[in-house]
């Protein structure tokens, strides 16, 4: 069994709403380390990380650039600290701009480290494509070496993965100038649409496949807004017809059972919204999962639970 440690991120700059840095905390306090503990002793808490929680030091297309690229600078120290001892880096967001961070740190381990981009979004604006100027959706870009030099060098490196390592599931709400370049670069999508007709069996399957074949390492970065806002409300950027939390759960089973994934990050929770600690629970649950606990059994003909809109 795997020995984890828990790096708590808590990061709200690399997008406008408060409250995602609330997210390591509200994990915590729904219970998430007894859980885990029960399933492995060997699973500590580092705790969070001190970032600055100043906004503006950036500019209209990267807003707070110089605090997002300070806190993936630690972020990418500890976590490469943490695989180099051995250990399971868990990265609780915290907002996605923390994947920087975490694809930097991890990616120096491995030859060819694949990504499974778990998201309602594909996070892969450049400054010149971004709508917003918020950060979070840009870090699959920053990983392919694309965007500001103060994200894509962190840890000296740069790209830290290549277009066809990376696989996005339950993706629906993709801007123009990211569809040009997952076209472009020929990236796996997996849309929610196509996991509700094709199993989510399938799409892991496939998924586990292709990145198998080229890859020594799985990062599975995993944004809570995948799944379907009914399910999972507190996130900030909420998209309708997500993921169900039926097949979130297979996905996360499926993917523990196959022992490929060697690093995690979750993010995204916004405890501000998530009324009854809905979201909080469900991301304990999911971590729960991927870290062993055995849910309810899995049969290929179970139905997929939607939400009434
Ligand atoms: N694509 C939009 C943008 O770039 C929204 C991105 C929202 N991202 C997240 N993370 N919530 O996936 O601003
Ligand atoms: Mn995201
Ligand atoms: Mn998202
Ligand atoms: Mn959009």
């Amino acid at each position: 069994m795997k020995s984890v440690s828990v790096i708590g991120m808590p990061m709200w700059l690399g997008q406008t709403r408060y409250g995602t840095n609330l997210g390591p905390e509200a994990l915590r306090r729904a219970g998430m380390m007894n859980r885990l503990q029960a399933l492995n002793p060997d699973i500590i808490d580092l705790g969070d990380l001190t970032l600055s929680q100043t906004t503006g030091q950036g500019t209209p297309s990267l807003k707070n650039l110089k605090q997002v690229a300070a806190a993936n600078v630690k972020l990418s120290e500890k976590v490469a600290a943490v695989i180099a001892e051995g250990r399971f880096p868990l990265v609780l967001g915290g907002d996605h701009s923390i994947a920087v961070g975490s694809i930097a740190g991890a990616a120096k381990h491995y030859s060819r480290m694949g990504v499974i981009w778990f998201d309602a979004h594909a996070d892969i604006n450049t400054p010149e494509t971004t709508p917003s100027g918020n950060i979070h959706g840009m870090p699959l870009a920053v990983s392919l070496g694309l965007g500001h030099p103060a994200l894509t060098r962190i840890g000296g490196y740069q790209p830290k993965i290549q277009p066809e390592q990376v696989v996005f599931i339950g993706v629906r709400d993709i801007d123009p100038g990211e569809q040009d370049l997952i076209r472009e670069k020929q990236i796996k999508v997996f849309t929610a649409e196509d996991v509700a007709r094709r199993g989510i069996e399938q799409v892991i399957e496939e998924t586990l496949a292709y990145l198998s074949r080229q890859c020594d390492g799985i990062h599975l970065s995993f944004d809570m807004d995948g799944i379907d806002p009914c399910q999972a409300p507190g996130v900030g950027t909420p998209v309708d017809n997500g993921v169900s939390l039926e097949d979130s759960r297979k996905a996360i089973r499926l993917l523990a059972a196959s022992n490929r994934i060697t690093s995690c990050d979750i993010v995204e929770v916004n405890p501000l919204f998530d009324k009854e600690q809905t979201t909080v629970l469900v991301a304990v649950e999911l971590i729960a999962l991927l870290f062993g606990e055995a849910g309810a059994d899995i049969s290929p003909g179970d139905k997929t639970v939607w939400c009434n809109r």
